[in-house]
């Protein structure tokens, strides 16, 4: 029963193009019209028909100590109580600031903005303002959110819709960003050895999520630190989804890979728009207004944000949460495998830790090539199944699974349950 959904999907559309304000939740991809959500707690969500799902989107990585967690609630209340937005520095950031410093070991300072897509512009602004260079390299299928000279072959919503690029990208400007395959050091060897010294930056997400979930290769990463290095280009890791939620320190604490700028997001945030990006204080201290380099943000910092994020952080830094969400996701995704090969359904799996992702293909996916040779329409087929009996996933085959700590065993039984039916049905 959808019928709410229905009646706001309508009216949405007239007054938000495709009805949504990011286009991957419009469920194009799989066919379906979006339930709108109108609550959730935990691991669980509730649509605006009452239907309720167990939640593997978790708004995109951020709620990875499930919705309404009662410490980060309470912390956004009492700041709120004090006001919304300053303007003006306090206290909060600084300790949000001392955190990172302390939690991500490459990080020597840090720049709070709104968003993940804040973050990775200002890191590309800098890394070619340092070196007064202007190419930089990607990788396909990474997405590293929506400005210019990063939406080339990109992953998440643009692989989704199937668009090249975008409309709008100058072409003078795309062509300064030289894409390469995911895992072929190759590929990259030969870039730099032809443009090496006008390469500013390579950016780079050390576990690809954008086109489903890739396991690096760690030569390939290893690699990418050594020729940066090589021709003084800066190596930007986008842990805007690995970093806190692979380990404290993200990615390159698990791998122990330094780069020299890091581009934070969603889990900082505890659900509230925050975004940062931050490294070696030499590259850092560029910024203005300590050095000439510009970007600013008038939510910047927000105190509410602020507080919401650090009061993920303290919760991340206890204890032995990534343990148990490693544990968790062994669990969920060895279970649906083996519901797969039971029901003679071939796919792959990849994980690392609470991240993963279901590809229906009988080969390796190591890359955006691979990635785009699974089977999307089965993909859709096992979507709707799980939607109907109350699973909600990421409505493309190019997103991920996020898990949380309040998806308790049961929950994961559940979910291998309905993945079983949803494979009966393909
Ligand atoms: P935002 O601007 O959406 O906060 O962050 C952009 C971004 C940057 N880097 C990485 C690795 C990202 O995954 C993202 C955004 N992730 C997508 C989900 N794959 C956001 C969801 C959406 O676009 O609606």
């Amino acid at each position: 029963m959808n019928k709410k959904s229905e009646l706001l999907f309508q009216k949405a559309r007239k007054y938000i193009p495709g009805g949504v304000n990011s286009p991957v939740r419009a469920g194009k991809a799989v066919g379906i019209d979006p339930p709108f959500i109108a609550e959730a707690t935990g691991c669980l969500i509730t649509d605006v028909d009452g239907n309720e799902y167990i939640d593997y989107i978790c708004s995109w990585g951020p709620m990875i100590l499930g919705h309404t967690h009662p410490d980060i609630i309470r912390a956004i209340k009492e700041s709120i109580k004090r006001g919304t937005s300053f303007g003006a520095p306090t206290g909060v950031e600084v300790q949000m600031a001392e955190t990172i410093v302390d939690m991500v070991p490459s990080i020597e300072m840090v720049r709070m903005v709104n968003s993940g897509t804040e973050a990775t512009m200002s890191a590309i602004r800098l890394a070619r303002g340092f070196t007064v260079r202007d190419k930089i390299i990607k990788f396909d299928g990474c997405y590293h959110g929506h400005a210019d000279s990063l939406l080339v072959s990109a992953g998440s919503g643009v692989a989704t819709l199937g668009i090249p690029g975008s409309p709008g990208v100058p072409g003078d400007l795309a062509k300064l960003t030289i894409s390469l395959p995911f895992n072929n050091l190759e590929s990259v060897v030969r870039a730099f050895h032809r443009f090496g010294s006008d390469i500013a930056a390579v950016i780079v997400e050390p576990v690809p999520a954008n086109m489903g979930v890739i396991i690096p290769d760690m030569d390939f990463l290893n690699g990418l630190r050594k020729i940066t290095d090589e021709y003084g280009s800066i190596l930007i890791f986008d842990e805007v989804i690995s970093g806190f939620r692979l380990a404290h320190g993200g990615a390159q604490e698990l791998f122990d890979i330094m780069p020299d700028l890091t581009c934070l997001g969603k889990i900082i945030g505890g659900g509230l728009p925050v975004g940062a990006y931050g490294g070696k204080k030499e590259i850092m201290s560029r910024m203005a207004p300590e050095g000439d380099v510009y970007q600013a943000g008038t939510l910047s910092g927000n105190p509410v944000a602020m507080a919401a994020g650090l009061a993920t952080l303290n919760i991340l830094k206890q204890g032995n949460i990534y343990e148990e969400l490693e544990k968790k996701g062994r669990v969920l995704f060895s279970g649906i495998e083996e519901a797969a090969n039971q029901a003679g359904v071939q796919v792959t799996v990849n994980r690392v830790g609470s991240l993963g992702s279901i590809f229906f293909h009988d080969q390796p996916v190591t890359d955006f090539h691979s990635a785009n040779a699974t089977n999307a329409d089965i993909f859709s087929v096992y979507f709707k199944s799980m939607l109907e009996q109350g699973i909600y996933l990421a409505p493309s085959p190019y997103e991920a699974v996020f898990l949380s700590t309040a998806h308790t065993e049961d929950i994961i039984k559940k979910t291998i349950k309905c993945a079983k039916t949803a494979f009966s049905a393909i």
